[in-house]
């Protein structure tokens, strides 16, 4: 029977083809690569990432398969110390592998403008909120509402407008869920849209090294319902509660006195909840624990008064003035608790 390839090259070509594209695949599909998209900018970046991936992964299966084989089929018999023969150029060979890469170039490109050009689509009705960086601890704030939160709260489905910006060094803003990271700089206000898709409790991460604290800079972003949102802003702004959504709903969820009692000032759950938000990335285990930037603050010679008073002055890398007002009592009496 006659021989169904055309040249001697292409059974062995197409036998390295399929086991580089094999592995390349494997190594595409088997690994969780981005986590799940929780913004419509995280969605579309992914699908350009997908895009680039597999068209780089085309020609990487194409040019591995190639080299492997040639460094295999026209290596040098041993001792052969003779020059190759000279091959001057292939004009047709130089025109192609010009033209595709162009080609394609010319689509990312576009493609690329396309993805960067929605992502940065400002809603006419988009929520500003206030991104503060500082070491090492995020903080937000809504502005015309007068609420600082150390948990970023956003409402599904409506754009969310960042101002980043940074008390001290330079900071990294990311979530990694949305798909958006931007530096946080000193004196320069930077602007990042999010469109949150997906209800749900994701890390916000420092990614800009800043310090000591850098690795345990980090905070969390609640996307809820509308509704939930607007609870939340209108407890906020009441002043009834300085905690995260969920600790809000709880809040409506209980009868008036107990919400109340909750907020009285000094009052160590809603302490615990401040802790957790502005003391938590130093302070390990929620104060409990050693291994953090700052001490275990458990079986210390603490008064009430020297805690609120290095809260407001800080102390060595201790930055003063993380909280205030109702937060401070709540803060002090939380760690007197554990104390
Ligand atoms: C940037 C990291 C950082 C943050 C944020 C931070 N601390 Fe500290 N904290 C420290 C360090 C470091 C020390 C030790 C300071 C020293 O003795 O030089 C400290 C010390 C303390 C002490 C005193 C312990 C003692 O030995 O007297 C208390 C109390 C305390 N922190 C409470 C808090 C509270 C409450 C918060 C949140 C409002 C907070 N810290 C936020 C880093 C931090
Ligand atoms: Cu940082």
């Amino acid at each position: 029977m006659a021989p169904v390839y055309k040249s001697k090259h292409t059974l062995p070509l197409v036998i390295i083809g399929v086991i580089v594209a094999a592995l390349t695949a494997a190594q595409a599909l088997l690994i969780d690569w981005l986590p799940p998209a929780a913004s419509e900018q995280a969605g579309r970046t992914s699908t350009l990432l997908t895009f680039l991936f597999w068209s780089s992964a085309v020609f990487f299966v194409l040019i591995t398969t190639v080299i492997i084989y040639s460094v295999w089929k026209f290596r040098a018999p041993k001792g052969d110390m003779s020059d190759g023969p000279p091959i001057h150029g292939n004009t047709k060979l130089e025109i192609v592998w010009t033209a595709v890469p162009s080609v394609l170039l010319v689509v990312v490109a576009i493609y690329g403008y396309i993805v960067l050009e929605r992502n940065e689509a400002v809603a006419a009705d988009a929520l500003k909120v206030d991104v503060y960086a500082q070491q090492f601890a995020w903080s937000y704030g809504y502005p015309g509402t007068g609420i600082q939160t150390g948990v970023l709260v956003v409402p599904e489905g409506r754009q969310v407008e960042l101002h980043v910006r940074a008390r001290d060094v330079i900071h990294n803003f990311w979530v990694p869920e949305f798909g958006i990271k931007g530096d946080a700089v000193p004196g320069i206000d930077h602007v990042l849209w999010i469109n949150p898709t997906k209800v749900g409790t994701y890390p916000v991460v420092c990614s800009e090294l800043c310090g000591v604290g850098h690795s345990v800079m980090r905070s969390k972003v609640e996307v809820v319902t509308p509704a939930a949102f607007q609870t939340w802003l209108t407890k906020s702004k009441a002043g009834v509660t300085q905690g995260t959504a969920q600790s809000a709903a709880a809040a409506t969820a209980a009868n008036a006195p107990a919400a109340t009692a909750a907020n009285a000032p000094g009052d160590v759950a809603a302490g615990k909840t401040v802790f957790e938000a502005k003391c938590g990335g130093c302070h390990a285990g929620l104060g409990t624990e050693a291994g953090g930037v700052g001490p275990k603050l458990t079986g210390l010679p603490l008064t009430l008064a020297g805690v609120k008073t290095q809260i407001t002055n800080g102390k060595g890398i201790m930055p003063g003035g993380l909280v205030s007002g109702t937060d401070m009592d709540n803060v002090a009496a939380y760690v007197m608790s554990i104390n």
